[in-house]
């Protein structure tokens, strides 16, 4: 093992792309092509500064969760309890959830197999902030070859003194591990992650206490997502104003946006938050030639839906909130004029059925109906009592549900049912055809 000599860093404009800039080049995920990218240089300016004065950073920031909920880092990572506080005591741990399968998002297993090493020193800056000797990331176990690109960069790191014994010869420590799961959506709600991680069937566990204060083996845990923690490496290069100039005083900074389905060029789009989404298709070149926009999720299938009456909407947490969803993951599934709503909606709800852990009645029990009903509607054998008992079985799950789950599996049927009530009406058969999909061209 040699410790790596880190060549002169060099200035970086205060634009995108960041987290995706070195995609396309070749071989980006080795370690001598980080280095040359400005790699690690975080890492040194944060060994530099005592562990609460990086927190204060992140802090400033502002850097939010880009897991879902949009929960501020910085304020995460200072939940941990340190020295006389209760808890300070207990070992600390850090835990990177990368268990991505919201279905729409798509955003972190391209960042880990292009650009593992930002993930890997975002870990180290991360554990040293919050006094962590001991890191993991928790896999998707399907995505054989991300796992072993994480691996791959996790060895190169041990080899360059990047990771193990007395880091940079700071006298900090640290060991990661990359653990992969069995390919559970609930392990990405962060206590059914920590179960698994444990080696216990991934269920939630009741929040308080929340992780950062009784987390892996009962001791103060920060769970992150991917992004999140590969964003942190170019804020302790660049500063908190570099930083703070992207995006919007209360949503700062780039994120990845994922856009899939009748686009014509699908992938990932980094941009600064507030973006809209009439920018972003006209750099992903519109909605695919002939059709128009019919609905959309702006942050996966687990947040509301919204119709072209919301190109304009600003993609950030406040912009979306307003507009009656969730910015999510940021997994924009757009839609055209072809795609039946309520076939759309079945698909979701049979993921949600599938993904249910079974731990609480209402999400259980009532996912399993709500297939049962959507598959009547769709096939056109409903009434229109079977839109109220829709209604009253998914606000019997959203709220009264053990984890976030259930209340995913709600918003796309609450928000359908608001924009396209009609198109649900119009399956359902008459004197004149037998029901079934208004868009389906062989109903009589
Ligand atoms: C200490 C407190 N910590 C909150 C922490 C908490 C967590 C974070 C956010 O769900 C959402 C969900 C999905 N003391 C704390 C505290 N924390 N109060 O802050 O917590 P929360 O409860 O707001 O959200 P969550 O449980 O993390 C995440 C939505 O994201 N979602 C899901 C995407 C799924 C994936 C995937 O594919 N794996 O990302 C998409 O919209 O529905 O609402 O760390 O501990 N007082
Ligand atoms: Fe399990 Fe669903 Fe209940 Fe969450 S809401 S604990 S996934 S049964």
């Amino acid at each position: 093992m040699t410790t790596v000599e880190l060549p002169p860093a060099t200035p970086e404009p205060a634009q995108v792309p960041v987290l995706s800039r070195y995609w396309s080049d070749a071989e980006s995920w080795t370690l001598p092509n980080y280095l040359r990218q400005n790699g690690y240089q975080g890492l040194r300016a944060a060994l530099r500064q005592a562990p609460d004065d990086v927190i204060e950073t992140v802090k400033a920031s502002g850097l939010r969760g880009r897991g879902g909920a949009g929960f501020p880092v910085g304020t995460k990572w200072s939940f941990i309890p340190q020295g006389s506080a209760p808890g300070g005591d207990r070992p600390h741990y850090l835990v990177v959830n990368a268990d991505e399968s919201e279905p729409g998002t798509c955003k972190d297993m391209p960042l880990m197999l292009a650009s593992p090493h930002m993930l890997v020193e975002g870990v180290i800056i991360a554990a040293y902030a919050i006094r962590a000797r001991h890191a993991f990331i928790y896999v998707r176990g399907e995505v054989a070859s991300v796992i072993s690109r994480l691996r791959t960069a996790v060895a190169e790191a041990y080899d360059a003194n990047l990771l193990g014994a007395n880091i940079f010869g700071s006298g900090f420590d640290l060991d990661l591990v990359v653990h992969a799961g069995a390919g559970a959506y609930i392990c990405g709600e962060e206590t059914a992650l920590l179960d698994s991680l444990e080696g216990r069937r991934g269920q939630p566990r009741l929040r308080p206490p929340f992780p950062a204060v009784a987390g892996l083996y009962a001791s103060p845990t920060v769970v992150n997502n991917v992004e999140s923690i590969a964003s942190v490496p170019s804020i302790m290069r660049n500063g908190v104003d570099w930083f703070r100039s992207m995006g919007t005083e209360k949503s700062p900074g780039f994120t990845m946006y994922s856009l899939s389905g009748h686009v014509t060029h699908p992938g990932q789009y980094e941009a600064p938050l507030g973006i809209t989404l009439r920018e972003l298709l006209e750099r992903a070149g519109g909605i695919r030639a002939g059709h128009t926009l019919k609905f959309w999720t702006p942050g996966g299938s687990s947040t509301p839906i919204f119709t072209a009456e919301h190109l304009d909407v600003p993609l950030d947490y406040e912009g979306v909130g307003a507009a009656g969803s969730m910015l999510g993951t940021k997994a924009i599934q757009l839609f055209d004029e072809t795609t039946c709503i309520v076939r759309a909606v079945l698909r979701w709800t049979e993921f949600y059925a599938h993904e249910s852990c079974g731990k609480c009645t209402p999400c259980r029990e009532g996912t399993y109906w709500l297939v049962q009903l959507l598959k009547r509607l769709e096939a056109g054998g409903g009434t229109p009592a079977d839109l109220d008992t829709l209604s009253e079985v998914t606000g019997n799950i959203v709220g009264k549900s053990f984890c976030a789950l259930g209340d995913g599996a709600g918003s796309p049927i609450i928000s359908s049912l608001k924009y396209f009530r009609d198109e649900y009406l119009a399956h359902f058969a008459t004197d004149d055809h037998p029901g079934g999909c208004p868009l389906d061209p062989s109903r009589s």
